[in-house]
C-alpha cells in the first residue's frame, strides 16, 4: 500500500494530485527521464508510465530504469494490456476497461499480468477504468462502447459498479489529445457516488484552466500527457498546472 498510501498522504495535505503521464513509445528512454525530471522540478507528484501501443518490453523497461534513476517520486505503470507490466515500477494501476465490449480488456489481460505481479514487488492499485467520448487510440484499442459526453449518469453507474467490485480508484478517461477534457457535470456525477474512493480525471487537460474546473468539479488526481510532450518548458508548465490544483 506503499504508493496507494503516499497519494492518499498528498490528498489529505494539499488537497489534489497531479500525474505525468509518459509514453515510452514518444521518445527515448533518456528523453523520458528528462520529461519526468523536469516534471518533478514542476511539482508533479507521480510518473504513470504507458500507452496504448508500443508500450512494452525491453523499451518499458529502459523507460523506467531511466525514470528512477532520475527521480524519487512513484513510478506507476499504466498498461495498455499485460505486455505494458514492468518489473522495475514502484506500482501498476491495475485497471478493468469496463465499458469495453472485449472481454480481454475486462479481465483476460489482468488474469495474464497477475503473476508477474504477484511475484514481483509492483504495487497494485485497483482500478476502474471508464472512457468517455471521443476516446481516441485508447478508445478504438479497447474497443470501447465509449460513453457520450452528455450521459454524466452512465459514467456514475458503471463508477459505481466499480467500487461496489471493490476498486479504489476511477479513471474517467477521453482519451490522449482530446479535444476537450471530460466536463464537470460528468465529474461531479461519478464523485457524488463514489464519495472517499479516487477519481482520477485525463484526455486532453492542456490548461491551468481545464486543470482547475477538473478539480473543482470532484476529480481527486488530473493527468497530463500529451501537453507535456509538447511542451518546450515543462517545469514551468507543470508548475502552472500545480499551482492552479493544490491547496
Ligand atoms: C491519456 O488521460 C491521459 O491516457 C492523458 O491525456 O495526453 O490528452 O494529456 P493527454
Amino acid at each position: 500500500m506503499q504508493v496507494e498510501a503516499h497519494l492518499q498522504k498528498i490528498i489529505d495535505q494539499e488537497g489534489k494530485v497531479h500525474l505525468t503521464l509518459i509514453d515510452p513509445a514518444s521518445q527515448t528512454p533518456e528523453r523520458a527521464a528528462e520529461i519526468a525530471l523536469a516534471a518533478v522540478k514542476g511539482g508533479t507528484d507521480a510518473i504513470m508510465i504507458g500507452g496504448s501501443t508500443g508500450a512494452s518490453g525491453t523499451l518499458l523497461d529502459e523507460t523506467v530504469i531511466k525514470i528512477k534513476e532520475k527521480v524519487d517520486v512513484p513510478t506507476i505503470l499504466f498498461p495498455g494490456s499485460s505486455a505494458g507490466l514492468s518489473r522495475y515500477a514502484d506500482a501498476v494501476f491495475f485497471m478493468s476497461l469496463l465499458n469495453s465490449r472485449d472481454l480481454g480488456y475486462v479481465i483476460t489481460n489482468q488474469v495474464l499480468g497477475a503473476p508477474l505481479v504477484y511475484q514481483s514487488q509492483i504495487e497494485p492499485i485497483s482500478m476502474a477504468y471508464l472512457i468517455v467520448e471521443p476516446g481516441g487510440t485508447v478508445g478504438w484499442v479497447g474497443d470501447a462502447k465509449l460513453i457520450p459526453r452528455k450521459k454524466p449518469e452512465l459514467a456514475a453507474v458503471y463508477a459505481l459498479a466499480g467500487k461496489y467490485l471493490g476498486m479504489h480508484y476511477t479513471y474517467l478517461e477521453a482519451g490522449s489529445g482530446a479535444d476537450k477534457p471530460i466536463n464537470p457535470e460528468m465529474i461531479g456525477a461519478v464523485k457524488k457516488v463514489l464519495g472517499e474512493n479516487k477519481l482520477i480525471v485525463g484526455g486532453g487537460i492542456r490548461d491551468a484552466e481545464a486543470a482547475k474546473l477538473c478539480v473543482s468539479a470532484g476529480a481527486d488526481m488530473i493527468v497530463t500527457g500529451t501537453v507535456l510532450e509538447e511542451a518546450r518548458d515543462v517545469t514551468a508548465k507543470v508548475a502552472d498546472l500545480v499551482s492552479a490544483i493544490k491547496r
